[in-house]
């Protein structure tokens, strides 16, 4: 929502979304020069469709089955329902001839459902997950389904080349429907696909980071921290995804190694609350917990914790200065269709302070190239990527970010939206 508000307010959009809660809607209404108009989720459909085909199903499988996919099938039916709720609000609001930006992995069968409701309509797609290769997707029963109501779309963009790839290949194997690059074929229409990698707001990013207020809360973290050598810093979503445990992993060992010792290295973990009526993420937390609380019972002291785990949500600002305040930021996951919070630190070093460590399996690894790149799965490589993050001297940090920050300011999401739109062929998406 926040990465398309300034393009939803340039071209005066609607914009259709659940609302948050269950039960009635509230009725329309306008924020910040946006149109609202909510869907409402029942709590069953919530449990079925949201918790369960969304993040107990899709989630894990597009995430390369990192946690094993449920299948259910009176999930599925839910998905189908509330999948023609939202196709029909859509119809209900879109203008003749309008663009209809359908966004992520909850709505896969909504380009369809709209496409026969209203075929006046230009019909865009993006999935900000990974799309999976055909061996994962064909374990889906939904798997056609979700495929045709994909192909509803004229435009279907991904995060990754290789996600458009495995798109256009699909829809061979599974319909039998002719493409050429990344155009496919189907029902005499032509629909393309394409990566449009996501970006974040560089320039509020960077005036956020800029602010005094932030560098004096960053200054005030570093001293809360006992002014160590290195802050060592995670944040994501308590996601089984992010490869958090292998994070812990790594320091501990490292710890544990003398190559790497309290105080002088200290790590702050913002796990914020995410899914927590889902078993998985249950699970992903006890994990977590109970690795945090190893950590620190073996190299903590009094006073002065190993890891400081933060299971709570904070203000954009807080994170800024989190950012601001430390020296090497791992972003690990296992499966990411992006990582924003690798861009965001990033663009928040205008001080060109700080190192990257940054998963190849994030989608964030294409472009952030002068990160510390390591492959997750292996633990020696997450250790060694760390150790020469820690110790990089200061002339080649700097350089490093330099380059990234360059790339940033080119890429931000505004491009992002302007070049999704632009090959969808709006008008003035410039
Ligand atoms: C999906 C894809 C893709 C985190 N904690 C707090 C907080 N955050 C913000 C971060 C960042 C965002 O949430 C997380 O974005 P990510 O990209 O890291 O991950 P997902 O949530 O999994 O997002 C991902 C993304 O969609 C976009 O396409 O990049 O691959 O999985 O902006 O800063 N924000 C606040 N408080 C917190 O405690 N305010």
């Amino acid at each position: 929502m926040t990465a398309l508000h300034p393009v939803l307010a340039q071209h005066k959009g609607t914009w259709v979304g659940w609302a948050g809660g269950v039960g009635e809607a509230p009725e329309p209404f306008d924020l910040e020069g946006i149109h609202l108009h909510p869907v409402p989720l029942s709590s069953e459909e919530l449990e079925r469709y949201y918790e369960g085909q969304s993040n107990a199903t899709i989630w894990p499988l597009y995430h390369d089955a990192v946690e094993q996919p449920v299948f259910k099938r009176r999930w599925r039916e839910a998905y189908r329902v509330v999948n023609a709720r939202f196709a029909e609000a859509a119809a209900e609001v879109a203008a003749e001839g309008a663009t209809v930006w359908v966004q992520d992995y909850q709505l896969q069968l909504v380009p369809a459902m709209l496409r026969e409701l209203r075929p006046d309509l230009r019909i865009g797609f993006f999935l900000h997950i990974p799309f999976p290769p055909i061996e994962l997707f064909m374990q889906m029963p939904l798997r056609a389904e979700v495929l045709r109501g994909l192909l509803g779309a004229d435009l279907v963009g991904f995060q990754q080349r290789l996600a458009a790839q495995n798109f256009v290949r699909l829809a061979r194997h599974l319909l039998g429907l002719r493409y050429e690059g990344q155009t496919i074929e189907v029902d005499g229409r032509r629909v393309k696909a394409g990566a449009f990698p996501i970006s974040i707001d560089v320039a509020e990013m960077e005036r956020m980071a800029a602010d005094p207020t932030v560098q004096a809360r960053a200054k005030q973290i570093r001293a809360e921290l006992g002014d160590p050598k290195t802050i060592v810093l995670g944040v994501d979503r308590l996601d089984y995804t992010k490869g958090i445990e292998r994070r812990l992993k790594a320091f501990r060992e490292l710890l544990a190694d003398g190559r790497l010792s309290v105080p002088e290295a200290v790590m702050v973990q913002v796990a914020t609350p995410s899914r927590e009526r889902v078993e998985h993420y249950q699970a992903l937390r006890v994990k977590v917990e109970r690795e945090v609380g190893r950590i620190n019972g073996e190299f903590g002291r009094v006073g002065v914790p190993a890891v400081h785990y933060l299971h709570q949500s904070y203000s954009r600002s807080e994170l800024s200065a989190l950012y601001c305040a430390a020296d090497v930021m791992m972003v690990t996951p296992l499966r990411d269709g992006m990582n924003l919070v690798a861009k965001e630190y990033v663009a928040s070093r205008s001080d060109t302070g700080g190192a990257l460590v940054l998963s190849e399996f994030a989608g964030a690894a294409t472009e952030l190239r002068q990160s510390f790149l390591c492959n997750p799965h292996d633990p020696e490589g997450v250790k060694d990527a760390l150790l020469r993050a820690v110790h990089v001297d200061g002339v080649e940090a700097r350089r490093r970010m330099r380059i990234m920050q360059r790339h940033l300011r080119t890429h931000d999401v505004g491009h992002w939206a302007r070049s999704f739109l632009n090959e969808l062929g709006v008008p003035d998406a410039a």
